[in-house]
């Protein structure tokens, strides 16, 4: 037996025992001290006896493909300066050939004091860098980043397989944790076909994606099963307008609620980013969150939401993300909480790609409309400028109030519940248990029994590990006397008065109003290094459960950020404002357009990555590196 280097990292193993095929997975390169992924399928196929002075020892040449007709020097040193500016995965070495298209200049160029052989030829090819070998094949260049905030459970690419599967990406990088590879911005232009071209997604680790084993956040689970064959809806509407899958984000383990650190046995909770770097990250949506926050390089994640797990990351990281009106998205081939409550949502730093996003993913039940409602509910809105946060809080209700020329007013739920309907329950009784009993009397069938049964048969009759929090959760549910059909009625009697009375359906606004409440006043530390009382189930009904309940948008939206004393750094760091957004079910569409609306007058913006998403800055840990 023999063991052959291949080029670049892809270690190729021989036996002459068995007749294994040899297939390359990809080469590792490294450019100055940058580390490229190049997919195994060359792109194009160049003559390359114009230039063979270029290969000595090297197996690849960096090469950067500009388009233009007369490619005068001034053309292409403006072209690498576009690109420097645009790209993440372009740097200065790539101009050592420059492959200029139809063009019959075949001069040298001096480009910012690189002297660049310049390269022609038919071969059609979008801009940007690429690597060349003495074949003539060229390869497209994709970066490798290092998951430093341990956001993925496993990188991905696209296998090139012709059948739609992925596969995990055989490459790492210095940082503890996966290397994650994302292709250079200027391969892909958005069109009408594939508005979502080049976009960078993560996914969490419910949904499946043919090719890849999915986890659900749990180790028994992921090697139990076989890879996926077929790819979740979402994901797969995702992959259809060109988005590019970069990897599975961590999720607590299947879809419960999880706070670190004693609760993830399985696998770690992802980091926060912001503030200190050791705050809770919320969950179930933990590495989308944190990935996003954490990344300039990451555009969107997927996450989904049952109870809050899409907008408590959102909350804690000062992202936008949505909990979509229920059911604008089929989930199949995607590990069910409660059907009846789950919801496939976006976590995002720029709202407007987090909008053409959801667009997309939910198209066919989407619209975005621009004509919003005048009236606006508060919930707990602060009234005192007392902190920082709530300073903010209080600017922001204002501006969007004047924005609107709406009339704002408090709200208080469960007196307006008593008031409307004063011989039923009061809310915190008949809604205490409601969202418990779904999550656990509908997972336990559709999960817990399956997974059990198939586990004893390939292990000799033993139960699987399962973390303390789902296993208290089902446990709970078993025990109960409460039963769905109870929980059902409950639910239906909470969403038929949000849908006649709270936020009921309108022609001309979508939404008779807008409910808004605060989703973190960045007054609120979660250390994730402390010891906690033993976990229980989710009881009670709070501002977060309205959504739920009631199958409406909940949209949340950064807004500023404020100041603490760390009791890590012993200094003052900083915690994201957010604020949320509801509608009547349906009107996703509208919340989108007002949000959009935001934005353009300043009234938003986009979050930035790094330790604060107001002014950015390398997480906190990671600086001086
Ligand atoms: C190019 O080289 C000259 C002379 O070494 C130097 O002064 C100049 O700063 C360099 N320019 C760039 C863009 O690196
Ligand atoms: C739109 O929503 C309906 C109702 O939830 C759902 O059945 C359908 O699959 C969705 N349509 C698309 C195109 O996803
Ligand atoms: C409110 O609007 C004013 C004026 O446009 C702006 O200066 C301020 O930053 C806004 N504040 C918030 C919290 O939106
Ligand atoms: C609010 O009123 C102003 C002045 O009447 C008007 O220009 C503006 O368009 C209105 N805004 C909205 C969102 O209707
Ligand atoms: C709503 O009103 C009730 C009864 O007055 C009060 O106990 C409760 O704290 C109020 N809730 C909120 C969120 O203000
Ligand atoms: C909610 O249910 C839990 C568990 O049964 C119970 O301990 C708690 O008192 C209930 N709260 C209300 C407001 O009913
Ligand atoms: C349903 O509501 C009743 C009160 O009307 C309450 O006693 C019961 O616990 C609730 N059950 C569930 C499952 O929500
Ligand atoms: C809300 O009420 C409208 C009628 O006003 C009805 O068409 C719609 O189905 C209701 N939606 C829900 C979620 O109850
Ligand atoms: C931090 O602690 C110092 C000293 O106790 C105090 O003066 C300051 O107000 C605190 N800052 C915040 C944001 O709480
Ligand atoms: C974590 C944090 O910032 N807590 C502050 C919240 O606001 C109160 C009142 O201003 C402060 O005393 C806390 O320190």
């Amino acid at each position: 037996m023999a063991i052959f280097q291949s080029l670049g990292a892809a270690a190729l193993l021989y036996s002459n025992i068995a007749t294994a095929a040899v297939t390359s997975t990809g080469f590792t390169v490294e450019l100055g001290d940058i580390s490229y992924f190049l997919p195994p399928k060359s792109v194009a196929t160049i003559d390359v006896t114009q230039c063979k002075q270029l290969f000595g020892t090297e197996s690849f040449v960096p090469i950067t493909v500009v388009q233009c007709a007369e490619c005068h020097e001034s053309d292409i040193a403006s072209a690498a300066a576009k690109y420097s500016q645009e790209d993440d995965v372009f740097q200065d070495g790539f101009l050592e050939a420059i492959y200029t298209q139809g063009s019959t200049n075949s001069e040298s160029y001096q480009i910012r004091n690189v002297s660049a052989t310049a390269i022609t030829g038919e071969a059609k090819l979008a801009p940007g860098p690429y690597f060349l070998n003495a074949l003539g094949q060229i390869y497209e260049a994709w970066r490798l980043y290092a998951d430093t905030t341990g956001a993925f459970t496993e990188s991905c690419i696209a296998s090139g397989k012709d059948d739609g599967s992925y596969s995990v990406l055989p490459a790492g990088v210095v940082g503890q944790k996966s290397a994650i590879a994302v292709p250079s911005r200027l391969y892909h232009q958005a069109t009408e076909e594939k508005p979502l071209a080049g976009v960078r997604i993560g996914i969490k680790d419910i949904y499946d994606i043919k090719g890849l084993r999915t986890s659900n956040g749990n180790r028994a689970w992921y090697w139990l099963y076989p890879p996926a064959e077929n790819t979740a809806t979402p994901v797969q509407r995702l992959i259809e307008a060109g988005a590019i899958i970069v990897g599975k984000m961590i999720t607590s383990q299947f879809a419960n609620g999880e706070v670190a650190t004693a609760d993830w046995v399985d696998y770690h909770e992802a980091f926060n980013p912001r503030g200190d770097g050791y705050q809770d990250t919320s969950s179930s949506s933990s590495g989308g969150g944190a990935g996003t926050a954490a990344y300039e390089w990451l555009d969107v994640a997927l996450g989904s939401d049952t109870g809050g797990s899409v907008r408590g990351p959102a909350q804690v990281q000062g992202l936008y993300g949505n909990r979509p009106s229920h059911g604008l998205v089929s989930l199949e081939h995607t590990m069910p909480l409660s059907p009846t409550l789950d919801t496939a949502g976006l976590i995002a730093k720029d709202p407007l790609i987090w909008k053409k996003t959801a667009e997309v993913m939910y198209k066919g039940n989407i619209t975005i409309s621009t004509s919003y409602p005048t009236k606006i509910s508060t919930v707990s809105w602060p009234t005192a400028p007392n902190t920082v946060g709530n300073t903010l809080l209080i600017e922001f209700l204002n501006n969007v109030t004047s924005f609107l020329n709406a009339t704002t007013s408090p709200f208080n739920i469960s007196t307006a519940w008593s008031t409307d309907n004063p011989t039923a329950t009061p809310l915190e009784q008949l809604l205490n248990i409601t969202y418990t009993t779904l999550i656990t009397q509908e997972q336990v069938p559709l999960v817990r029994d399956p997974f059990y049964v198939d586990y004893a048969a390939a292990h000799s009759g033993r139960r699987p590990f399962v973390n303390p929090v789902p296993l208290l959760r089902w446990a709970w549910g078993e025990s109960t006397t409460a039963t769905l059909p109870e929980a059902h009625a409950n639910k239906t009697a909470f969403m038929s008065w949000i849908n006649s009375t709270v936020l009921a359906p309108v022609d001309s606004t979508c939404s008779d109003s807008l409910l808004m409440y605060v989703g973190s006043d960045g007054n609120s530390t979660n250390y994730r290094n402390l010891y906690r009382p033993q976990p229980r189930p989710p009881f009670g009904f709070g501002k977060g459960s309205i959504s739920g309940m009631s199958d409406a948008p909940d949209f949340v939206v950064p807004i500023g950020e404020a100041p603490y004393n760390s009791t890590i750094t012993g200094h003052v760091e900083y915690l994201p404002v957010t604020v949320d957004f509801m509608a009547a079910k349906g009107c996703d569409g509208m919340l989108y357009g007002l949000i959009a609306d935001l934005y353009a007058h300043g009234l938003l913006k986009t979050a930035k990555s790094g330790q604060s998403g107001i002014t950015g800055g390398d997480v906190l840990f990671k600086r001086g590196v």
